[in-house]
Order: structure tokens, then sequence, then C-alpha cells
């Protein structure tokens, strides 16, 4: 059977994070903002980006930085106002930038007015909004864990019962069951997308809808709790409505915060006939270096298992569904700390993570700064640390006799706040990120690495960066084209080509500090050859692929073959 490519705009767009707090301050107070983004928009049309995913921008008391919202047609007053808000998608059209933005939607904040209500009494019409229960033998109703540290579980004074936060207890869990509740959410998302947004990515979608009756964690549970939360009974059921009530109503896009999400199921939420959502956000890779029981502990991950989690999701999702990619966002370490070398090989290793974000299959993702290579940071002190999962998970270090010392290098490696530095736009005071004092600390190492030198500098891995994004945009077979791994044991080398119909690409990357020779298999040998370098980090020295290719650290090319 030919394959046929169903081909959509958001497919071949190429999509820009922004975490508002931390993108640009346009008033001195520290603190990033919606003007602060409308003066980058020349720089982010430069860079060569279609769709900009904007973070909560809406009014929240903050306890986890805007996904803990209190008015979902509100704009944070240290952000702007709406008419900034209308003001951005107006300015980001005559660029031609979509701007989708965040749905918080499993939760809320506990100061939404829904929740204020909620808790007054047992009868309240908006009780029956949250997920309340009485308590079990005295105590919690069922043993869930919070993501952030502790049980999902909160007595509340007012009523003797207990409420639902998956997240902080600040974070609610909005019940689902509720058709009033539902019918809001969904009139609040025709508000939004009537003001010109061009679609949603959904905040821990999957985590919608909960096992009923509420069972504990079996015995002998693997410990794995995103997918124990995820995908409910209702969760399908929930999702169509939503489309069709609102989604199908629009030419948009949607992308869906995977979490918990196996691979068996996936196209039971993105494939064409579930009418559900485009995308999700797949977490195999990000998990690659964590020890299961604990998050903030880092363990040694393998490039194998690395493709592996690729090329699996690739085939779950087959023709049916469409991927999107994604190496770091504003919850993970920066990319090249993590995939990378950020010493010695800095700009060479994130341009090399930067080619597989965009010679995969799938619909890349950039988060802020990355396309300069930002680096993680290094606190001196548990008091520069912001983050409320890294400061709940400190305090039950602390409880359990840890001390600040022993957790410093587990925040240093894994905390969100390395993701969430202010962006280092120059070498001015404060990175240029603001005339104040920032929320967080800049990065001290924003002297060498900003905006500013990256956009001058013709060797830099922003231009390399604009280069993949050209080339993927003149290249079909970069979007639409199978991938088939070649020597997939390989410890040290990704390598891949792409095909669609009669065009292929290949794409080798040594993820490794050292000199590393490839062999190609024959029929690739043939091909291979020096001028058909379409893009490489290091200059090209003549070369077939008869012999074996001959990689230098972190070196990686693509290779038009047809
Ligand atoms: O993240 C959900 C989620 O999966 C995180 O808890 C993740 O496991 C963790 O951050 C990894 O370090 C989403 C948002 O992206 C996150 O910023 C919010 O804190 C969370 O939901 C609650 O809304
Ligand atoms: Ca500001």
């Amino acid at each position: 059977m030919a394959t046929s490519v169903n081909k959509q705009w958001w497919k071949e767009s190429v999509i820009y994070q922004i975490y508002p707090r931390s993108f640009n301050d346009s008033n001195g107070d520290g603190v990033g903002d919606l003007p602060g983004i409308i003066e980058k928009l020349d720089y982010l049309q430069h860079l060569g980006i279609d769709v900009i995913w904007l973070c909560p921008f809406y009014s929240s008391p903050n306890d986890d930085n805007g996904y803990d919202i209190s008015d979902y047609y509100g704009v944070l007053n240290e952000f702007g106002t709406i008419e900034d808000v209308e003001k951005l998608l107006e300015e980001a059209q005559k660029r031609n930038i979509k701007i989708i933005i965040d749905l918080v939607v499993n939760h809320s904040s506990d100061e939404h007015q829904w929740f204020v209500e909620s808790r007054k009494s047992k009868d309240n019409p908006y009780r029956d909004y949250y997920i309340w229960h009485p308590p079990v033998d005295g105590k919690a109703p069922n043993n869930w864990v919070s993501f952030f540290s502790g049980s999902a579980w909160q007595l509340d004074e007012a009523t003797g019962e207990y409420y639902l936060h998956l997240f902080t207890k600040k974070q609610p869990d909005l019940n689902w069951e509720n058709d009033n509740l539902r019918k809001e959410i969904y009139d609040m998302m025709h508000f939004w997308l009537q003001k010109g947004v061009a679609g949603f990515r959904m905040d821990v979608i999957p985590l919608i809808s909960k096992k009923p009756n509420l069972p504990s964690f079996p015995a002998g549970f693997d410990g794995n709790f995103p997918e124990f939360y995820a995908s409910g009974p209702r969760v399908h059921e929930f999702l169509k409505e939503m489309n069709r009530e609102v989604l199908s109503k629009y030419d948009i896009m949607t992308v869906g915060e995977g979490i918990g999400v196996k691979q068996e199921e996936v196209n039971a939420y993105v494939g064409q006939s579930s009418n559900e959502l485009n995308m999700v956000f797949h977490f195999g890779h990000m998990f690659l270096d964590r020890q299961t029981d604990d998050m903030l502990e880092w363990k040694q991950w393998s490039l194998v298992e690395f493709k592996e989690v690729f090329e699996k999701w690739e085939k779950a999702l087959g023709n049916e569904g469409w991927g999107s990619l994604f190496l770091g966002n504003h919850d993970f370490p920066r990319i090249v700390s993590r995939f990378g070398n950020d010493e010695a090989y800095r700009v060479e290793s994130a341009k090399l993570i930067g080619t597989l974000l965009f010679t995969l299959k799938g619909t890349p993702y950039i988060y802020q700064g990355d396309e300069i290579g930002m680096t993680n940071v290094a606190y001196e002190s548990m008091d520069d640390y912001n983050d409320v999962q890294t400061l709940n998970a400190f305090k039950e270090f602390l409880a359990n006799g840890g001390s600040a010392e022993v957790f410093l290098p587990k925040a240093h490696l894994s905390s969100r706040d390395n993701a969430r530095t202010p962006v280092q736009w120059d070498n001015s005071n404060q990175a240029g990120f603001t005339t104040g004092t920032p929320w967080l600390k800049v990065n001290p190492n924003y002297k060498e690495i900003n905006v500013a030198q990256a956009v001058e500098d013709e060797n830099s891995i922003f231009n390399y960066y604009r280069k993949l994004i050209q080339l993927r945009k003149r290249h079909e077979v970069l979007v639409y084209g199978d991938t088939d791994i070649i020597d997939k044991p390989n410890t040290k080398i990704y390598a891949y080509t792409r095909t669609l119909e009669d065009k292929q690409v290949f794409v080798v990357l040594n993820f490794s500090a050292e000199n590393t020779e490839f062999q190609l298999p024959q029929n690739l040998a043939v091909k291979v050859e020096a001028d058909k370098v379409m893009l490489s980090n290091y200059p090209v020295v003549p070369h077939t692929g008869k012999e074996n290719l001959s990689l230098k650290p972190y070196e990686g090319r693509v290779y038009l073959l047809f």
C-alpha cells in the first residue's frame, strides 16, 4: 500500500515554548511579562519559528508559578493585562506566528472562586466541582501521593473532609465527573479561541478522569504513580466531548502533556479517527536518568535506551497518529547539561542535540534559551531555589535527617529551576533580562552565553538552529519521512535515515566526547559522500561512506542522499 501522507500545518510547524516569568522583563520589577514578549517577537521571527506555546499567564497566587490558576479569564497583574494578551496575539500574527496557550484544568488554585465556595459546606453548589472524601478510620481516604511529595489528600477544617490534590495542596483536583464544571471549562476555551489563540497545550490532561472509588495503590505497586493515575475510564469520553464541543470548531492544534500515557494506548488520544487531540508529549526519555523512586536522584542513562524510546513511540503512532519532539521544558534540566557536555563541548553538543530535535519524525518544540545553549545553574545555597517541587523535596529530605550539603548537588542536577533562570539576552547587568532584581538569579555564565553574542556569531548555536529550521522547511522528507535506525546497539552513535517516497536523508550523530569511527552498511555506503552533507557542526572534510566515517567529539551531520 502506498503511504498516504496526511499533511497538516501543525506537523510542519516549529514550536517555541515561552515561560513568561523568565523570558523578558519590560518594566524593571524583576518578573518577565507580556510586553517583554512583544519586544522579542522580531527575534523569534528571525529564529524562524511558527508557533509560540505560552505557559500560564492567568491570575494565580503562584504556588506553582502559574500552574495554580485562580481565574481562567484573568491575567496575572505582574504579567500585564488582557489588552497586552490581545496586543501580543496581534503583533505575533503580523509576523506569521501563532500562539497556543496552556490549558490547566486537571486542577485549579485553592484561591479560585469555585474552590472558595466548594470548601464552605457539603451542600454548596460548587462542592462537587472538586474531589472530596470523608476520613477513613480517621485518616486520608487512600495512600495516593502527590507529585510534589507527601500525601495527595488534605484535610479541610470547615467540613472535616479531605480534598484530593495530585500536585501541591494549593492545587485541588477538579472533578470532571461534574457536567457543569466541564461546561464551564469549554466556555472558557471558547473565550480564548475567539480571542485568536491557535490552540492549547494541555497540562497533565490524562489525569482528568480518576479511577472509580479511588482505590489505594495495590500491594506490590511498582511506584509508577503517573501511569497509575493516568487514563481513567472516562478520559476518552471527556476528550471526545471537548473536541466535539470546542476544538472541532476551529483550525487549531492541540498537544496534551501525555504523562502516564502508554505506547499501546497513544492513538486513542491522537489517532486521526479518535477525534481527541493532535499530539501528546511522551516522557520516556525524561526518566532514563532518574531513579524510579526518587525524581531527584540521577542515574547513568544509555544512548541505546534513548534511541529505543524514540523508535518505539514512532512505531506506536504509525500513520494514524503524530508525535511531538521535545528534549527539555520548564520542568527539566537544560538539554545541553543533560544530554550533551556543557563544559568542553557546549557549542558542539548543543548543535548535535538540536540536529536530533529537528531531524526526527514529529513536531519539534524548542524551550526558550536552548537555542543559545543555556546551561544548568548551580546555586550555592538552597535559599536561591524557588521551585515548589524542589523545595518540598528538600523539606522532606531534611525531615528524614538529610542535610542541605547533601541535597544541593541533587538540586544542581535535577531542579526545575535549571530551566527557569532568566533568558540571557546580552552581557549587561542581569543578562539584560531586567533592570531590577530578577525573581530568580541569573546564571553567572551570561557574559559568555547570551542572545546578542549568538545572533552576531555566524557559528553560534542560534545560527545553527536557524539553519536546521530552514532545512526542515525546505525538505518535506524531514517532516514526513519514516525513520530507520542504523546500528542500534552502537553506544556512541545515533544514526538513522528518513525516507519519504524517493527522497532520503541520512543523519549521523556522535553522542560522545571521543573521536569515533562509524561503519555504514553496504547499501548506504555507496550513497554517502562529503558533498551530500547539508549541515554539520564541524567543517566537512572530503570522504565517502565506503571507508569508516570519522566523527569528532559530538559531531553531527545531515546528508541528503537523493
Ligand atoms: O507537569 C506535570 C508533571 O509531570 C511534573 O510534575 C513533572 O513530573 C515534574 O515537573 C518533573 O520534574 C505539569 C507542568 O508542566 C508543571 O510545571 C506543573 O507543575 C504541573 O503540571 C502541575 O500543573
Ligand atoms: Ca515585569
